[in-house]
């Protein structure tokens, strides 16, 4: 069919709204309760357009185009209501912009930029509500929320929690869990996805950085930085760079100048995380124990399955995610090694994810001390660097501390969904065979669909394989598994569709594209790098002849392997 907008004619499929057939044009219409891919609820009326032939506004996000329709963006009535809809808005928010988490990243101080508001026209009662402080993962700030419903929508559809929902009625609707409780009383799992998609700063991570530069001004304590695989590839954006540069050198760069003392590499556990996962994949098939085994290294999934599915536990794989290993061996072998006293050392994490703070601090994770003393995401880690007046991209590229710095590709795709299970893959073949796989690179479980599944033989055992993302797409695996009918041996689950690449703690806004160019980017430091499987990883061989022994030992037990009990 063929609709007008501006007086172009432009083609139309049959059950496309006018904001999807503009945007494929490239006329961009503002909005802020939009998510693509999700039920449009209309309700911030921010994407009005006039219907001409109908001479009338309709919000463009829920309307279907129908021929011969005369659609225009830009009248003056269009441009009086949308104006007249960010002053509304204004009259029931703070007016804190200058101390707001998102001040300079706002989608409704962008449009109020854009539309020229350049007063408070509105004045009278704000909604009132009560801070959220309580979780170690996520702040709310209710005063602030918009009541556009994107933190509802990804909570319920793509994650499939429902911790949050629209509660009251008229001017005291707010977004809150049920009985406006604190989100660390429900079943939220700390994803962090809410906090991504909010367009303003209703929802925020619980900040780390005090305790960071606290323990950086300590002379007392020696800081060890240590970087996720996904990190690296997006902080980029961050100073103006495009999604999917690799930055790790700088990264490491940065953290020396602002004064941390050693800065190590979470992809070398990465690396140790497959050793004893694949080591242990192969103990659950040989020994006829509980299968499928789960991966255990998204503490959201870990949370998920704890709340919702408690009976399945026993599939979780007992490893500790790879930071929670990489500050293990930095507090127990590196601190040997160095002869230092293990609590004086601070060991901070710089994750893509907010469900790593909750983690850090659970008990069944460090047993004399804390594995992981503070957890800061990708964009504390930014606000550091420009607290620190450092020039991000004009930094030169350093190398990792050793020996904890050592990585392999297998390492690096774990920030990647599908990598976690294709870098286990790789070693499990070698450590069944004796050989590497003949093609390293696993494609079927490659690429950003939420389900991805494979069958590989690996000496006449068919293993089957599934990698899964966002957690709404695990439930039918699950409800197999309860059913037992699962024919799975190894599923890898991550809680972000995706995976950490699209972390709860990443560059916002998140987009397609740049989840897309994130992905790109953590494959091609994989494919560039000489080794590409764990088991090559020198530094790691070391560690296992010097302290473990061998994957599965008494020690790897006791450090590296944990048991959830919730
Ligand atoms: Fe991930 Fe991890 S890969 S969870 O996605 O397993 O956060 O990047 O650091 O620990 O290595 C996040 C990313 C990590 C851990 C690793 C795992
Ligand atoms: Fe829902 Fe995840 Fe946000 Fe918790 S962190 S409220 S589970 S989207």
């Amino acid at each position: 069919m063929n609709i007008t907008i501006n007086n172009i004619e432009v083609w139309a499929n049959p059950g496309e709204t006018v904001l999807e057939v503009a945007e494929r044009e490239g006329i961009r219409i503002p909005t802020l309760c939009y998510l693509k891919g999700f039920s449009p609820t209309g309700s911030c009326r921010m994407c009005m357009v006039e219907v001409e032939d109908q001479g009338r506004l309709v919000p463009s996000c829920a309307f279907p185009v129908y021929d011969g329709m005369k659609v225009k963006t830009n009248s003056p009535e269009v441009r009086r209501a949308r104006k007249t809809i960010i002053e509304l808005l204004l009259a029931n928010h703070p007016q804190d912009c200058l101390v707001c988490i998102r001040n300079g990243n706002c989608d409704l101080q962008s449009l109020a930029a854009e539309y020229g508001v350049r007063s408070y026209r509105y004045v009278g009662q704000r909604r009132k509500g009560k801070l959220d402080l309580a979780s170690p993962s996520i702040e709310r700030d209710p005063e602030k929320c918009i009541l556009c419903g994107r933190c509802v929508r990804v909570c319920h559809e793509m994650q499939n929690v429902g911790a949050i929902d629209l509660i009251n009625r008229g001017f005291n609707s707010t977004v809150a869990p049920a009985m406006d409780r604190s989100l660390n009383t429900v079943a939220c799992v700390y994803c962090g996805q809410c906090i991504v998609h909010c367009p303003v700063g209703a929802l925020r991570e619980k900040s780390d950085q005090k305790r960071v530069w606290e323990a950086i001004n300590n002379t007392d304590k020696l800081v060890v930085a240590q970087i996720a695989p996904a990190v690296r590839v997006a902080i980029g954006e961050e100073f103006g760079l495009q999604p999917g540069e690799i930055v790790t050198g700088k990264i490491v760069a940065a953290l020396r100048r602002m004064g941390v003392d050693t800065v190590f590499d979470t992809n070398f556990a990465a690396d140790l995380t497959i050793m004893e996962e694949a080591n242990e994949l192969i103990e659950r098939i040989t020994q006829k124990k509980t299968l499928p085994m789960i991966t255990s290294c998204s503490p959201g999934w870990v949370k998920y399955l704890e709340h919702f599915y408690p009976d399945l536990m026993d599939h979780l794989s007992s490893c500790k995610s790879p930071h929670e290993m990489e500050g293990a061996m930095i507090k127990s072998y590196y601190a040997r090694k160095m002869g230092i006293n293990p609590e004086k050392i601070f060991v901070v994490s710089v994750m893509p994810c907010i469900a790593k703070k909750f983690e850090a601090q659970r008990p069944e994770l460090g047993k004399e001390f804390q594995d992981v003393d503070a957890v800061i995401t990708t964009r504390e880690l930014a606000r550091m660097i420009r607290v620190a007046g450092l020039d991000f991209s004009r930094l030169p590229d350093e190398g990792f501390d050793d020996p904890l710095g050592e990585s392999t590709g297998a390492g690096a795709i774990f920030g990647a969904a599908g990598g976690v299970m294709e870098a286990a893959l790789r070693t499990a073949h070698y450590m069944m065979t004796g050989k590497d796989m003949p093609v390293i690179d696993f494609s079927p479980i490659r690429g950003l669909q939420g389900v991805k599944e494979s069958t590989v033989e690996i000496n006449g055992i068919k293993l089957k394989v599934a990698a899964v993302s966002g957690l709404k797409n695990i439930d039918v695996l699950l409800k197999d598994m309860q059913a037992g009918k699962s024919e799975y041996h190894f599923i890898e689950v991550m809680a972000c569709p995706n995976g950490c690449i699209n972390g709860g703690g990443q560059p916002q806004p998140s987009t397609p594209e740049k989840i897309q160019k994130r992905t790109e980017a953590i494959y091609k430091i994989d494919k560039r790098l000489p080794k590409r499987c764990s088991h090559h990883n020198q530094s790691i061989q070391k560690l296992y002849q010097e302290f473990l022994e061998k994957p599965g030992s008494h020690t790897a037990h006791d450090l590296l392997h944990t048991h959830y009990t919730r």
